[in-house]
């Protein structure tokens, strides 16, 4: 770490930003990031990175930025003292706990996921509240996709990645990874790693309503009605069934279930599906025996085929077209990486709780809870509906509800309706404007970074560690310790040292670590003595992970220490396979046809039989975003980009013009945008950017306030949902588009 701040330095940072996890060098002069770079001698990334992850310099020195406490003061916020600040929590907080810990809910955001000190201190924070009113983005996100590997794997974490360095045949559905850069899939470069697929004679096949960029590079681009994902999947499953393609291999002694899963897809042939899906029942056919025939072929599929209408489902079929093509856990198909930290894939497994889902219900609307948490869309009924449970206070760790969550005027009542809410951010924004106290995190040049969830779907195993380049500076607190803070005011003891917190929650670590590594408490004690924070409970993960070196019983083996004299990381080699080990469930097997998932398909048949709605509308993500996100820190192209994409023939249907004003209307609400009429968008569908609506009362994010967009959760249901998870469905709602007569948005 760096102590004389008068000098001009350059230290090595994954960036935190997206999943792909880039190797980044950021130039320091003195406290002041002046540049960040792509790290070209970064093990995993090897000089890969993009506009947002350049731009971190920006958003570290964006003026808009809260680098102080803010307490609410009438309808605006004064700056505190960081003690003035947890003193106004502890006046309001703790009352409200005693009356009902569920009373108290808390929103780990999509950031969370990406930083250590949230990783290892929300948890503590959440058990001392006591609540399972607990909600993150996973039920908005990914939650269909853990919910169908958790049923086969037994781990909703356990999933199986492409190993998209040695396929010969990648269909990937509902993902455009050359702007996301990949999800549940952590590729550093992906674009290029696709390019080298082609370039090695393999075939990328693409299912996506839109042409997006990817599907532009893709071999074959099927443009899909959205929400028909497992329609098609079944289909292609169902010709495997018919033409006797299946071959599961080396797969056959752990799976149980091949002939039933290939018997309930009968139904569902390429000719029965084809008009709900759009897509020509002979193409059907034609991936099928190409996926088949393949060396190794991979289905990959996300965020477009987790929230829509049947996404469990759909999800479920990847896993299967993957098994009975005998390409899980094999080089070039699905493969389970080794997370160096350790985790659900190489931990014991728990008898306690074999499957984390439907513990116990949303109090409202009886929703099953999914890995600890409640559906994010059961967020604003908890607060606006009264009786016994009903949430009064919240605190957020990096989480923007007001744009993230489905209706979004029902969330923003929900806001305005809180008796208390502290949120843990840097921007006083759409959703932190409803806050009566505001605590900054500190720059990113204090923290340390390791992905602890993000390893668990690298595509080669490596292991890496990012030092904080400076100490905190005067006035910054690490965001850990005030996540501890806030737990030594949940729990009565306000004034008790962090030091002796933080103690506390890496006891318990430490036994979990000896016994992990086969050690005695009093060895690890003595190995990891002198540290302190995250960097404790990542050594202690590190040291009895895959591969850890045991507390010292390993020479050479893996400690942060190892990573702190490796700032470009350590490559532990292409992902192997591990079945039968990384499997999860009750018996160690795969089973292939769980009830939880075959009970949703007379939803699907019923479904064949209902006529399509004219216009629905889907979701997109913009290369200089990050959710609801960097639109105020990072310059935005332009603001067509905001636009409505539709199809000529549906403008020319509606006499709309492009550059029109247009109104589109859903069940929630209506929203206003610019039409940009293209090809890109298949017939009878729309599309929107997410994360948009900068607008409103209070705001301090004068770059984004000014060019607002138009919000797409303002349009999406939090009622109709998909029904196993109870997933929003972002994408392939019913909407309506006019040109807007009366532009008052
Ligand atoms: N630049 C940038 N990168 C990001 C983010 C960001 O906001 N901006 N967000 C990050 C986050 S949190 C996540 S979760 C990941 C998500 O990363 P991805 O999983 O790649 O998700 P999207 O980029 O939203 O792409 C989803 C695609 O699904 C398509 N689609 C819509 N409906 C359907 C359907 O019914 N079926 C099929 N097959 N396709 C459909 C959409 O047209 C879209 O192209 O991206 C991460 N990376
Ligand atoms: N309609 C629609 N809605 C969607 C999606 C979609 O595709 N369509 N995508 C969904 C998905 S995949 C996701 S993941 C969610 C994301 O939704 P959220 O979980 O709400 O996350 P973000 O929108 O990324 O907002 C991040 C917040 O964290 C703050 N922040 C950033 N870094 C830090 C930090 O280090 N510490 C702290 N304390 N705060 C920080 C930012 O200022 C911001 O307020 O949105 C979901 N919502
Ligand atoms: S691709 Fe993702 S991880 Fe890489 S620099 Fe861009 S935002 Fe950061
Ligand atoms: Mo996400």
């Amino acid at each position: 770490m760096l102590t004389d701040t008068s000098v001009r330095t350059v230290g090595a940072r994954i960036c935190p930003l997206c999943e792909a996890t880039c190797g980044l060098l950021f130039e320091l002069d003195g406290r002041t990031v002046t540049a960040v770079k792509p790290n070209p001698d970064d093990v995993f990334s090897a000089g890969h990175s993009c506009a947002k992850g350049l731009g971190l310099e920006r958003l570290e020195n964006d003026p808009d930025v809260i680098r102080t406490p803010l307490i609410r003061d009438g309808n605006s916020f004064r700056e505190a003292t960081w003690d003035e600040a947890f003193a106004e929590i502890d006046r309001r907080l703790p009352p409200l706990i005693a009356a009902d810990p569920n009373s108290c809910a808390v929103y780990s955001g999509n950031p969370a996921a990406h930083h250590l000190d949230p990783s290892f201190y929300t948890l503590p924070l959440i058990a001392a509240i006591g609540t399972r009113n607990v909600y993150s983005p996973a039920s908005i996100d990914t939650l269909p996709k853990n919910f169908a590997n958790a049923l086969l794997y037994g781990t909703g974490l356990g999933m199986a990645v492409p190993d998209i360095d040695r396929t010969s045949y990648l269909l990937i559905l509902g993902s455009n990874p050359l702007v996301s850069n990949g999800s549940t899939v952590t590729a550093p470069g992906i674009g290029k790693r696709l390019e080298a697929l082609r370039e090695r004679g393999g075939t990328l096949v693409v299912v996506d309503p839109a042409r997006t960029r990817t599907a532009e590079v893709a071999d074959r681009h099927l443009a899909i009605r959205p929400g028909t994902d497992a329609f098609l999947l079944l289909a292609l499953v169902s010709v495997i069934a018919t033409e006797g393609l299946a071959a599961p291999g080396r797969l056959t002694e752990y799976v149980d279930g091949v002939d039933d899963v290939l018997r309930l897809t009968e139904r569902f042939t390429p000719d029965a599906v084809a008009e709900i899906c759009g897509i020509d029942a002979d193409v059907i056919r034609q991936v099928a025996r190409e996926f088949a025939a393949a060396d190794s072929a991979v289905a990959h599929s996300r965020m477009g085929s987790c929230t829509q209408e049947f996404g469990s489902v759909a999800n479920w079929m990847v896993e299967v077209l993957n098994i009975i093509t005998g390409n899980l856990d094999r080089p070039g198909g699905a493969m389970f990486p080794t997370p160096p930290a350790g985790g659900p894939t190489t931990w014991p497994a728990n008898p306690k709780a074999p499957l984390v889902f439907d513990r116990w219900r949303s109090r409202v609307r009886d929703m099953p809870e999914a890995m600890g948490e409640i559906p994010a869309v059961c967020f604003s009924e908890e607060i606006l509906t009264p009786g016994p449970g009903q949430v009064r206070g919240l605190i957020t760790i990096s989480g923007n509800l007001a744009r993230s969550l489905p209706n979004s005027h029902a969330v923003e009542a929900a806001l305005a309706d809180l008796e208390f809410m502290v949120c843990i951010d840097g921007y006083l924004n759409e959703t932190t404007r409803y806050a009566d106290v505001i605590l900054p995190p500190p720059p990113l040049t204090t923290r340390g970074h390791h992905d602890l969830a993000l390893t668990h779907f690298q595509v080669r195993n490596v292991a890496r560690y990012s030092a904080p380049l400076l100490e905190p500076g005067p006035g910054e607190m690490p965001e850990w310790q005030i996540l501890m803070r806030l737990t030594a005011i949940v729990r009565g003891v306000p004034d008790r040292p962090i030091t002796e917190l933080d103690d506390e929650v890496a006891a318990t670590a430490t036994r979990r670590a000896a016994k992990l590594a086969g050690r005695e408490v009093e060895d690890v004690l003595r190995a990891t003595e002198g540290r302190t924070g995250p960097e404790r409970l990542l050594d202690l993960r590190l040291r009895s992970g895959p591969y850890g070196d045991r507390f010292g019983a390993v020479p050479g083996g893996l400690t942060l220490e190892l990573l702190e004299h490796s700032p470009n990381g350590i490559d532990y080699g292409p992902l192997e396979p591990r079945v039968p080990d990384v499997l999860r469930t009750p018996d160690k097997r795969i089973n292939l046809v769980p009830d939880a998932l075959t009970a949703d398909l007379p939803r699907l048949r019923a479904a064949l039989e209902q006529p399509v709605p004219d216009l629905v509308l889907i979701n997109r993500r913009q290369r200089r975003g990050m959710n609801s996100w960097l639109h105020n820190a990072l310059p935005q192209p332009d603001a067509g980009q905001c636009a409505l994409f539709m199809n000529p023939f549906d403008a020319a249907g509606r006499s709309l013009v492009d550059g029109d004003t247009v109104r589109i209307a859903s069940k929630t609400s209506s929203v206003v945008a610019e039409l940009h009429i293209t090809d890109e968008m298949r017939q009878g569908v729309v599309s929107l950017p997410h994360g948009w609506g900068h607008h409103g009362h209070s705001l301090r994010t004068t770059r984004s306030a000014s060019a607002p967009g138009a919000n797409v959760n303002a349009l999406v249901d939090d009622i109709v949902v998909e029904p196993l998870t109870g997933t929003p469905i972002f994408n392939g709602f019913p909407v309506d588009v006019v040109r807007a007569e009366n532009v008052q948005s």
